[in-house]
C-alpha cells in the first residue's frame, strides 16, 4: 500500500492562560511516502532508500562538487508565508557516511535557507535567510544527528545564527538587500533548501555520501484569548460557546469559558470576548 500525503498532525497543546490553547501543526516527511517535493541536487545519484533510515525509508546522495543541496520549492509544508505562525520550528535528521576532500575527511558548514525568488535582486538568483548548525563531517554527524532551528518568523532583524543573502557588503559579506528584513522574506517563501554551500564561501571538489531523515516543519499559533473554539477569531462561534455555557460552572475550572476562573460564565467573560473581538 502506498502513503500518498504528508503525516501532518495537529496537536492541541493546554496552556494554564485563561483556559485558552495554542495550535502546532507540524509535517514530517519521513521518506515513507516517498520524497513529498525534497530534491537532490542534481547530477548526483539521489535515491529513497528503504531502510538504514532514522528510522526506516530515508534519502541517499553521493554526489561530488563543491557543495550539495537539498530543496523544496513543491510542498505547501516548506514553502509560502511562515508569518502566520507565532513560531516555526524546522528540523532535519543527518547521517554522513563520507565527506572527503582529496582523500582526506573534512567538515563542511550546513545550513537551513529560506529563498524567496520572486523579483530577485539585481545579480542574484534570489534573495534568502539562513541559519547555521554545527558543521558535519564523519566524526560529527557519522551516526544520525537531529539539527533544529525555532524562530518568531515575524521578527524584522536577524535572530541570532541567521544571515541573509541578496546583496553584500563592501568586504563581500552576504547580507539582505537594502530595505529588505528577515519578515519580508518569510512572507513569501518559493523554496526551502538544506545545503552545505554557506554564502560568501568558496568550496573545492568534495565527495559526498549522505543520508537524510525526518525533515520537519512545526508552526506555533499562540492561543487568542476569547478564541473558544480554536480557529484563530473571536467572533460569533465564541460568543455562541459563551452563551450556551451561560451560568453557574462549578467546579472551578471546568468552563472553557470561564477565562477569569471564578466559577460562572458571566458579564465579565463576556466583556472578554467583546474586547478581543476580531470579527
Ligand atoms: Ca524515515
Ligand atoms: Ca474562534
Ligand atoms: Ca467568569
Amino acid at each position: 500500500m502506498m502513503l500518498t500525503s504528508s503525516r501532518t498532525t495537529v496537536a492541541l497543546v493546554s496552556t494554564a492562560l485563561l483556559a485558552s490553547t495554542a495550535v502546532a501543526q507540524t509535517t514530517t516527511v519521513t521518506f515513507d511516502a516517498g520524497a513529498e517535493g525534497w530534491v537532490g541536487p542534481s547530477g548526483g545519484a539521489t535515491t529513497i532508500q528503504a531502510a538504514g533510515g532514522n528510522p526506516g525509508a530515508n534519502m541517499r546522495t553521493v554526489f561530488n562538487n563543491f557543495g550539495l543541496t537539498f530543496l523544496n520549492s513543491t510542498n505547501a509544508a516548506f514553502r509560502g508565508d511562515f508569518t502566520t505562525a507565532d513560531s516555526v520550528t524546522l528540523s532535519i535528521d543527518v547521517r554522513v557516511e563520507n565527506l572527503a576532500f582529496v582523500g582526506t575527511q573534512v567538515s563542511r558548514p550546513f545550513l537551513v535557507e529560506l529563498r524567496d525568488t520572486t523579483n530577485p535582486p539585481a545579480g542574484y538568483p534570489w534573495k534568502s535567510v539562513w541559519f547555521l548548525f554545527a558543521p558535519i563531517s564523519v566524526a560529527n554527524t557519522g551516526s544520525w544527528t537531529t539539527f533544529t532551528v525555532t524562530f518568531d518568523p515575524s521578527a524584522t532583524q536577524l535572530p541570532a545564527g541567521w544571515g541573509g543573502y541578496g546583496a553584500e557588503t563592501p568586504t563581500g559579506n552576504p547580507i539582505l538587500p537594502p530595505g529588505v528584513t528577515f519578515r519580508d522574506v518569510l512572507a513569501g517563501v518559493d523554496a526551502m533548501a538544506f545545503t552545505t554551500l554557506q554564502p560568501g564561501f568558496a568550496f573545492g571538489f568534495t565527495d559526498f555520501t549522505l543520508r537524510l531523515d525526518n525533515i520537519r516543519v512545526t508552526r506555533t499559533i499562540a492561543p487568542i484569548l476569547g478564541d473558544l473554539n480554536g480557529d484563530g477569531a473571536v467572533n460569533a462561534p465564541d460568543l455562541a460557546i459563551l452563551l450556551g455555557a451561560w451560568g453557574a460552572c462549578p467546579p472551578k475550572g471546568a468552563c472553557p469559558a470561564d477565562f477569569d476562573d471564578n466559577g460562572a460564565v458571566d458579564a465579565r467573560d463576556l466583556a472578554v470576548v467583546l474586547s478581543n473581538w476580531s470579527g
